[in-house]
């Protein structure tokens, strides 16, 4: 598989353009985000982005395991492992670094998530905020420009996707709004399985939102819009590029390690 360059993974701005993105759920369709142009979204194996840092969906023991972490240390090879060997393992809500060995990244970011906790929820979204935010803080610390999120938490771990989109796009805006986000050239969210494709359809227009021209309300006054010459060339731009974009997965994994779940929990709560 040809690895994917950052500058090929469509951004927010690019989506909304296509219509891709559906905007409804946008709060305020007058006040776009000014971080449109620096996140982006693909539906991929997070193994094929040749982008500056890749996030891990990890365990405590940095060790590896199914799911995203297995591929990852599967693409990146066995060297992978005797360098996590040295961490003496991480918390949950913390990351480590590390390189990245056979993979097309310059380094690989390995998160904790929190195994879902249905009884006490806000303790989990407590430590999968604290995922998002630790990485961008390593991220930043390392001089690393364009990083690649999994969906932390959701598969093994059990965080419902619709809620952790919002999580994830909730702390990875604010950490935007800061001094340090400034530092970064692009935020990238990788989703994989169709219930997160869709969980992030919705979360992305309510953090991120899009400008009024690109919202779904642009189609109230289409007619009286003086710049709907400007818009049909912007259109047809967006269109080129995105014929151009890699192609993605179109059916859902097969994911064996996903029944050794309730064995996993038991094991790591
Ligand atoms: N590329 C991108 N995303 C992927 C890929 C891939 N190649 N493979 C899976 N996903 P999970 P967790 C998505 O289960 O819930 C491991 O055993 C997947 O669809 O990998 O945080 C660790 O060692 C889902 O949306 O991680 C831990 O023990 C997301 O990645 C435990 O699983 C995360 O699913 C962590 O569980």
């Amino acid at each position: 598989m040809a690895p994917i360059a950052a500058a090929d993974i469509p951004t927010l701005n690019l989506l909304y353009k296509l219509k891709k993105l559906d905007t409804s759920s946008s709060p305020s369709p007058k006040r776009a985000s000014d971080h449109n142009d620096r996140v982006g979204l693909i539906r991929a194996d997070i193994t094929s982005l040749a982008v500056d840092a890749i996030v891990n969906a990890a365990n405590k023991s940095l060790l590896g395991g199914g799911g995203v972490d297995g591929a990852i240390h599967r693409a990146a090879g066995p060297q992978l492992l005797s360098e996590c060997r040295t961490l003496n393992g991480c918390e949950t809500g913390s990351s480590k670094i590390t390189d990245a060995y056979n993979l097309p990244c310059k380094k690989v970011i390995h998160t904790v998530g929190p195994i879902y906790d249905e009884i006490r929820p806000e303790r989990s979204k407590a430590s999968l905020q604290s995922c998002y935010k630790s990485s961008l803080e390593l991220a930043v610390q390392h001089g690393l420009k364009t990083v690649a999120f999994s969906a932390i938490s959701t598969g093994i771990y059990g965080y419902p996707s619709g809620e952790a989109a919002m999580v994830a796009c909730e702390a990875v805006a604010s950490f935007l709004d800061g001094d340090d986000g400034k530092k970064l050239d692009k935020v990238i969210f990788v989703t994989f399985e169709e219930k997160d494709v869709r969980a992030y359809n919705q979360a992305l227009p309510r953090f991120f939102p899009p400008a009024a021209e690109t919202s779904a309300y642009q189609g109230m006054n289409a007619e009286s819009d003086p710049d709907e010459g400007d818009q049909a060339e912007a259109k047809a731009e967006a269109e080129a590029k995105a014929n151009q974009l890699p192609s993605v997965p179109t059916t859902d994994p097969a994911d064996p390690s996903r029944t050794q779940k309730k064995q996993k929990q038991d094991t790591e709560a």
